[in-house]
């Protein structure tokens, strides 16, 4: 199998080309990807060159995919414009990066009849009220940001090029993801790191809102087991019933960090803040077999602390500059 991996540089997509390299000894995996200011390629630092390729180009860039996905089985796209507080304040790189680019890997793989599993996310779907029941694959499409809603537009031009062109697609959908190599603009990596730098933790708005957490290995097994095994012209919800406030969520990291719980800030509140999100997996679980196994959100969130902890030149350069733009922000 060579597989592609456009977006392999990023938090998610690089846990994924790790955990492929080790579970699939005989996958040869190319990784296709920008470098965006979300991109390392210290993520993928230590792979082994026979097995693993490396090029730098964009999804939007019709010749440069074009030839990557020429050269592959199967293409796994996970290239986004990720961060929600960045679309709220400039939405274009996002319509670029996400409608545009799943456009053209779109196109490529159509042309050269390649299988695709497109990367998507439960903030699709809209919020939950807290007594809702979660989502599920039938649930209706009703996205609030300007990150979701061109999530939400590349989900319908894969069914779309599935049905009116037969091209071989699935689509995952899943929930919030933590673990090593996160960029530290996202609130369990930020807040780790606030700790570490002597900056206090940073809670949006009362710290209500409830999000779903699944360790980024237990979401790669699930595209695995999709791609392997799943419907081609099927989507599946990837979750792991970990659902949590804010602010469990800080107090937690205060606590395995041995500062005081309650060592937080109350910040300005995003706009149209999402107040609940929540996935319903017994399809991907009863039909493919699939299952978590980072079921102790303590433990995994304790690891990633660690990993953290024992990375900080991977995210000092990062980090001034992060908070730089969430001052302007009021965050
Ligand atoms: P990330 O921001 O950490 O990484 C995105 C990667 O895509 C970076 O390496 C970046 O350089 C690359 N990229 C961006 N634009 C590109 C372009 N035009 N051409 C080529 N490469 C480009 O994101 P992540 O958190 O790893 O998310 C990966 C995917 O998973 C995204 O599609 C996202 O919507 C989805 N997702 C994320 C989460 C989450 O909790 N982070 C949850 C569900 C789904
Ligand atoms: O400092 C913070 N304080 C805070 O309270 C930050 C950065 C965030 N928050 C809140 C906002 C959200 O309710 O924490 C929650 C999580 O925030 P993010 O890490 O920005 O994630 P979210 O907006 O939920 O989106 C993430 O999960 C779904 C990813 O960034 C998306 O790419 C994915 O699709």
């Amino acid at each position: 199998m060579k597989l592609l991996v456009t977006g392999g540089a990023g938090f998610i997509g690089s846990n994924f080309v790790h955990y492929i390299l080790r579970e699939r000894p005989d996958w040869h995996v190319t990784v296709f990807d920008l470098l965006t200011y979300a991109g390392n390629q210290k993520n993928l630092e230590g792979l082994d060159t026979r097995r693993f390729t490396f090029i730098k180009g964009d999804v939007c860039d019709e010749a440069a995919i074009d030839s990557a996905v020429a050269n592959c089985d199967a293409a796994v796209h996970f290239a986004a414009e990720t961060h929600v507080d960045n679309s709220v304040h400039n939405p274009r790189p996002f319509i670029d990066a996400n409608i545009l680019g799943t456009y053209q890997v779109l196109e490529a793989v159509r042309k050269y009849n390649k299988r695709l599993h497109h990367i998507s996310t439960d903030e699709v779907y809209g919020d939950l009220e807290p007594q809702d029941p979660k989502f599920t694959e039938d649930s209706s499409y009703n996205p609030s940001s300007p990150y979701s809603a061109t999530k939400a537009g590349s989900d319908h031009l894969v069914s779309a090029w599935s049905r009116s062109f037969g091209v071989q697609a699935t689509v995952s959908n899943c929930s919030n993801n933590y673990g090593p190599y996160q960029h530290v603009e996202k609130f369990v990596p930020r807040n780790i790191t606030n700790v570490l730098s002597g900056i206090k933790p940073k809670l949006y708005g009362e710290g209500q809102n409830i999000r779903d957490w699944i360790h980024a290995e237990d979401h790669s097994s699930g595209v695995l087991a999709i791609l392997e095994k799943g419907k081609i012209g099927d989507t599946y919800l990837i979750g792991a019933n970990g659902e949590k406030t804010n602010k469990d969520v800080i107090e937690l990291i205060l606590e395995l960090m041995g500062k005081p719980k309650d060592s937080y800030e109350y910040v300005n509140d995003r706009p149209g803040h999402d107040l609940r999100y929540a996935i319903d997996s017994s399809k991907l679980r009863s039909e493919l077999g699939w299952q978590p196994r980072f079921t102790g959100f303590r433990e995994g969130l304790a690891a990633t602390i660690d990993w953290y902890k024992q990375n900080e030149a991977w995210w000092t350069p990062q980090k001034e500059a992060t908070e730089a733009k969430y001052k302007e922000l009021g965050r």
